[in-house]
Formats: structure tokens, sequence, C-alpha cells
């Protein structure tokens, strides 16, 4: 059972994966040029001194590799980057509005709130990618003189701003990901090889949310694991926890299988994950493969035997390994593996295109997660009151009287 404070702990870490916000984001419009005639003491006809309006700030996306969700961007509901201000007479320019920077964590990717069309992505640290672009100022009239008009009453008004509700999606960026159903033993191989503590439990959906390891290899060299919910056959279609996860194995570079030993059909479940990865999206299907039979320590050595020598497991032409978790069984013999794919030059690039999104399909998938977050918090929480807290020890404090 947790202890209070892991309750509390877990609490937090399930509550807190958020990826996926939507947020109205304008930028500022360009501030209007100047119109005006100077007027002096003895200098009747002074000509036109009108300034150019400012120009409106842009929203501005940049890469933060600290942030690990759009947890900050909860509860902003509205963006806005401030308007340019108007010129002025002596052929003073407006002030520029400001712009405003929407810190994301790499790996966000940004479509439209209505038609649900990809717009951009944010990879690297730092990387800045112009979302709304701020309306340029007008010029003012004193640009305007000519020889044959040489007191212009007219200026450019500023651009207008531009306005977008968006919806931004984090696609956890990883080295290699975790693919299996439910129970395979995936958050338990992901604690067995890095420092990351995900819950782990013979019941299917323990992980409700990514969790990202980092696997530390040979020399100080490391990587960094994904562990994401599991697949289950028409996932694709909405089953299970359906869709919302698979999208984070989007980029990684390698797909690390997992199917327990125990399977009754081990060749069959790999199947059905590779069907759903390419419901998905079929691109996924390029990407390395790696099969890990796990639990090996569930079966006799003659079973274990008999797989390894497995003529239709080797037919599948993938580098396959045979572990076990708890008993630590070829785990470094994974991680040999998996270095080695990553290291090859076709699995350096994780591009891949974003398709559009169903915006309605999404919103209620992300309403459904929230839900289900709530029930899985409110269970633990229960769990935990009923058997770790024993109120009549504190009795001695009167709360009782
Ligand atoms: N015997 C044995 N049991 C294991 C091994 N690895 C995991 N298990 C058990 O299998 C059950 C499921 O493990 P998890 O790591 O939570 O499985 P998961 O794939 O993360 O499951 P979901 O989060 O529900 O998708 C737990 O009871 C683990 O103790 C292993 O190598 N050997
Ligand atoms: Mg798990």
């Amino acid at each position: 059972m947790f202890s209070c404070r892991s309750c509390v702990l877990l609490i937090i870490m399930a509550a807190n994966f958020i990826d996926y916000v939507k947020i109205y984001c304008r930028s500022g419009k360009g501030g209007a040029g100047c119109m005006h005639l100077h007027r002096a003491k003895y200098l009747p006809k002074g000509g036109p001194d009108g300034g150019d309006g400012g120009k409106g700030g842009s929203v501005i996306l940049r890469g933060n590799r600290n942030l690990w969700t759009l947890l900050h961007l909860k509860y902003q509901k509205h963006i806005m980057a401030t308007d340019g201000g108007k010129g002025g007479q002596s052929r003073s320019f407006g002030k520029d509005g400001e712009d405003k920077i929407i810190e994301v964590p790499c790996g966000t990717v940004v479509y439209d709130g209505e038609t649900g069309e990809f717009i951009c992505e944010v990879k690297e640290h730092d990387e800045r990618v112009v979302l709304l672009k701020g309306g340029r100022g007008g010029l003012g009239n004193w640009h305007f003189r000519t020889s044959t008009n040489q007191a212009p009453r007219y200026a450019q008004p500023g651009e207008p701003a531009q306005e977008r509700t968006v919806i931004m999606q984090l696609k956890v960026l990883a080295d290699v990901g975790l693919v299996g159903f439910p129970n395979a033993g995936k958050s338990t191989l992901l604690s067995v090889v890095s420092a990351a503590k995900p819950e782990i439990a013979d019941y299917p959906f323990t992980t409700l949310t990514p969790q990202l390891g980092i696997v530390s290899y040979r020399d100080g060299r490391s990587f960094c694991m994904a562990d994401i919910p599991g697949i289950i056959e028409g996932a694709s279609e909405g089953k299970g926890l359906g869709l919302r996860f698979l999208r984070h194995i989007e980029r990684n570079a390698v797909l690390l299988f997992m199917v327990p030993a125990t399977s009754e059909d081990i060749i069959k479940e790999y199947k059905i994950l590779l069907h759903e990865l390419e419901q998905y999206n079929p691109e996924l299907l390029t990407k390395a493969r790696i099969l890990a039979v796990t639990k090996i320590d569930a079966i006799d050595t003659k079973e274990l035997k008999k797989l390894q020598a497995s003529k239709k497991l080797q037919k599948l032409e993938l580098p396959l390994v045979f572990i076990s978790s708890v008993a630590g069984m070829g785990i470094d013999e994974l991680k040999d593996v998996l270095w080695e794919e990553l290291n090859k030059e076709q699995n350096q690039v994780i591009e891949i295109s974003h398709a559009p999104i169903d915006v309605t399909v999404v919103e209620r998938e992300n309403d459904q997660m929230v839900n289900d977050q709530m029930v899985n918090e409110e269970t633990i929480y229960l769990n935990e009151v009923e058997e770790e807290w024993d109120l009549d020890k504190y009795k001695g404090i009167g709360w009782d009287e």
C-alpha cells in the first residue's frame, strides 16, 4: 500500500500531466499613422510631420527543455499581445506593442482549434515560432508628401490583429517508446532501468499518463525512455484509453514492443499492437522496432528455451530480447540492443508529418481523461484514508471531543 506521502505525490503527478490545452490567441494590431501638419509661429506652412504607428506585438512560441507538460497553460484561456501605439506629431513613432512569448515543452504541436489543421510545432530548446504576427504600424502623412501634394491629409491605418483559437498538444520526445498491452510490464521495466518511479500494479491501465525516465548506459551515456498507457485491440477506435496517448510514441526513434512470455500467442499480440499503431498513423511502422518478451521468470527453463528457438518468432525479423524486470534477466542485453538501434543512422531522424486532428474527438477525449484522473485520485485517496490513517492515534489532541 502507498505511504501517505507517496499517495499525495501520486495525486499531484496524475493531475499535473497536461498534454492538451485550448487557448484563444490574438496578436496586437498596428498603431495608426498620424496625420498632422506642422504649425509654428512665423512658420505658416510647416508641412506634414505625422509619424508612423508602432507595430503590434506578436504571439510567439518558445521551446523550453525544462518544461515537461502544458500544465502552466491549463488555466490560460486567452493570450493577447498588446497593440502598437499611434504615431504622433513631429514625426514621432508610436510605441511597438509587446510580444507575448509562450513557453512550451519541446515536442509541442499546435493545431487550429476550429478546423483541427496542423499549424506548427516546436521541437528544440529555445526554438521560436511566430504563431500570430503583430500588425504593421501605419505610415504617417509625412511619407506621402510629394511635389504636387505638399500637405497630404491622410495617413495609413495600422494593420489589423490576427486571432486564432489553437489547440496545443504535447507529443513527448523520447528515444525509446514502450508499446504493449496493459500489464505487459512496461512500467516495471522503466522503474528498473531508470530512476523513474511509475505506479506498478497487476490491474490493467495502471499507467494513466506517459512517464519518462533517463536510462543510463555504459560510459556515462544515456537515453530517454517513455512509458505510455497500455494499448488494447480497438484502441485506434477509442477503446481503452483510446488514441489519446498514441501520439506520444510518434516522436520516439525506436519502439520497444513488450509482450509477456506467459501470453497465449505472442505473435498475435504483437500483430494486434502493430495494427493499432498503423490505424493511428501508418508512418509509425517506419520506425525501428524491437520485440521484448517479458516476465520470463514466470515460465520454466524448458518453455523459455522453446521460445528462444521459436522459428515463428525469428520470422518476424526483429531484434528479439527475452527479459524479466523482476529477476533482472536480459536487462543489460536489452540496453545493448536499444543503444545499437538508437545509433543507427536511419533511426536518428524523428520527422513525422502531423495529420489534422478531429477537434470534437480530441475535446471529448480530454474531458474523459480529466474524469478518469479524478476517479483514480479519489480511489487512491479513499484507500489511503481507510488503510493508513488511524484516527484513534490522534484522540489525545482532542479532535473528537
Ligand atoms: N513475474 C513477473 N511479473 C512482472 C514482471 N514485470 C512486471 N510484472 C508484474 O506485472 C504486473 C503489471 O506490471 P506493470 O509494470 O504495472 O505493467 P504495465 O505494462 O505498466 O501496465 P499498464 O500500466 O496497466 O499498462 C505487476 O503486477 C508487475 O509486478 C516480470 O518481469 N516478472
Ligand atoms: Mg504501467
